[in-house]
């Protein structure tokens, strides 16, 4: 057995219930074969094998009293996974699916996404099984002030700084910040995603979506194809899904398809900015469900599908998809369906959402796929410009953000695109994402010695 099937056969012996873990594990350290070779320092420092274990697992109790004045009692989860190349980084998720294998995952993509950004970012990713929806704003609050009195003590601005991600926006990281100040008495860069008033940086909302665009476009480029006009796939209505709309309506490209998890809207005349604003206000201020669009602008809704099943159900031909909702949200049925329908081009805004076959299928068929820790880097790396700004103490403009947003979008697929070149898998961004994104990590665990 290769040094890498021997590290693959122990995490499915010990990683029990993880599958979501093991999954995006056995991705990563599959492209890293072609190393293996050439590193043998990595295999005596045992950095395969180290990698794949996290720093610390933190796992709390979070115990709240709900509007009724019933005491709820939720987990709560940091995962520090790596901190070679600086202070851990990831977001929080809440969502009631969340357990320790999905922390894990996305703790272990979060390490080499981070250090593709060029930033100084280690992995890390938390979160808790509670469920924003359906809350009233007074119970968010107490979760996210119950959360933060224990999650304090681990966290700062030079040692991890937490940020968002499902169902952790503007208003949850407000009460977070606003809890941790009260109880450390430190205005500090302790979490990013803030609001402008107290120490955000402009762009960051906007920054995981139009970087996904901005990486499509760096594909497409590759085969002298513009973006403009071409009909889009985004899946979800959050955050990531909302502002990669509204980049493609920038760029005269035409987005078909939003959803949330009570079905999908296939709008075919286009989602144009009249129709974005109606999304904005339905989900981030009126916290409603997708199906009020279809009502309002009569076109069609799918109750209880996703996105990627109606496209396959009913043929529908789209050139770029966005999936931008959550992980394994595309299986191979789904990936075959998009390839016969015309698709070429995939740039992942979530994390993980298309499975292993889902890959394959994309990978055999030539199809310019951007992987999430390539794709979706543009919001991890506008939290680092945030820690810059508040490190300095000085803020940006949106445009100087969003050149550097840029700037960061292209060289990711350059790095990840000249990687894949030299393993000799041109234009596997797979591969060459992984491999990049690994090199630094190991090369700085390398020189700590074994630690
Ligand atoms: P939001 O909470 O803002 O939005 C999530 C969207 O996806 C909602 O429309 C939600 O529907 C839908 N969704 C979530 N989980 C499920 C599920 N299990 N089944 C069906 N629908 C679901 O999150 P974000 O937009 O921030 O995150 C979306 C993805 O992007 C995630 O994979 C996240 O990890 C990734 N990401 C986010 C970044 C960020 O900066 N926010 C950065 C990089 C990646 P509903 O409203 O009904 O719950
Ligand atoms: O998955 C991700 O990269 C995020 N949710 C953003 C993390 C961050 O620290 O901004």
């Amino acid at each position: 057995m290769s040094v890498i099937q021997d590290v693959i056969a122990n995490l499915v012996e010990k990683e029990i219930g993880q599958p979501e873990f093991i999954q995006a594990s056995i991705e990563v350290l599959h492209s890293l074969e072609p190393l293996v070779p050439k590193h043998p320092d990595f295999i005596k420092a045992k950095i395969y094998d180290r990698i794949v274990i996290p720093d610390r697992v933190i796992m709390f109790r979070v115990p709240w009293v709900d509007d009724s004045g019933e005491v709820q009692i939720n987990r709560g989860y940091r995962v520090q996974f790596n901190n070679a190349i600086g202070p851990y980084k990831g977001g929080l998720r809440f969502h009631p699916s969340v357990n320790l294998g999905i922390i894990k995952f996305l703790g272990f993509e979060q390490i080499f996404k981070n250090s593709l950004t060029t930033l100084p970012m280690g992995g890390a990713k938390g979160g808790s099984d509670f469920d924003p929806k359906g809350k009233s704003d007074n119970e968010v609050m107490h979760f996210c002030q119950a959360f933060m009195r224990e999650l304090y003590r681990h966290i700062g601005a030079d040692t991890d700084v937490p940020a968002g991600d499902i169902g952790v926006g503007a208003r949850e990281i407000g009460f977070l910040y606003g809890y941790y100040l009260k109880i450390v008495n430190a205005n500090t860069s302790v979490l990013t995603g803030k609001g402008l008033e107290y120490g955000g940086s402009l762009i960051r909302p906007e920054a995981t979506g139009y970087g996904a665009v901005y990486f499509a476009q760096e594909m497409l480029a590759t085969r002298d194809i513009n973006i403009n006009g071409k009909i889009c796939a985004v899946s979800g209505s959050g955050n990531v899904a909302q502002y990669t709309i509204e980049k493609l309506i920038h760029l005269g490209a035409k987005a078909i398809t939003i959803s949330d998890s009570n079905g999908t809207i296939v709008d075919e005349a286009g989602i144009d900015q009249e129709k974005l604003q109606f999304i904005l206000e339905l989900k981030n201020y009126r916290r409603g469900r997708m199906s009020e669009y279809a009502q309002k602008f009569k076109v069609p809704y799918y109750e209880n599908k996703g996105v990627w099943d109606v496209l396959r159900e009913q043929n529908i031909k789209v050139e770029v998809a966005f999936p931008s909702a959550h992980e394994n949200e595309i299986d191979q049925n789904n990936a075959q369906s998009l390839v016969n329908n015309g698709c070429y081009c995939v740039s992942e805004g979530a994390n993980m959402p298309s499975n292993l076959d889902a890959v394959n299928v994309f990978l055999n068929h030539n199809v310019l796929f951007g992987p999430g820790k390539a794709a979706n880097a543009g919001g991890v790396a506008v939290s680092g410009l945030e820690m810059a700004q508040n490190s300095i103490r000085m803020t940006w403009s949106r445009e100087e953000v969003d050149q550097k947003l840029q700037v960061i979008m292209q060289n990711i697929h350059r790095n990840a695109l000249e990687a894949s070149e030299t393993y000799g898998c041109k234009g596997n961004y797979v591969v060459g994402a992984n491999i990049a994104g690994f090199m630094k990590v190991a090369k700085a665990m390398q020189a700590y010695g074994i630690v």
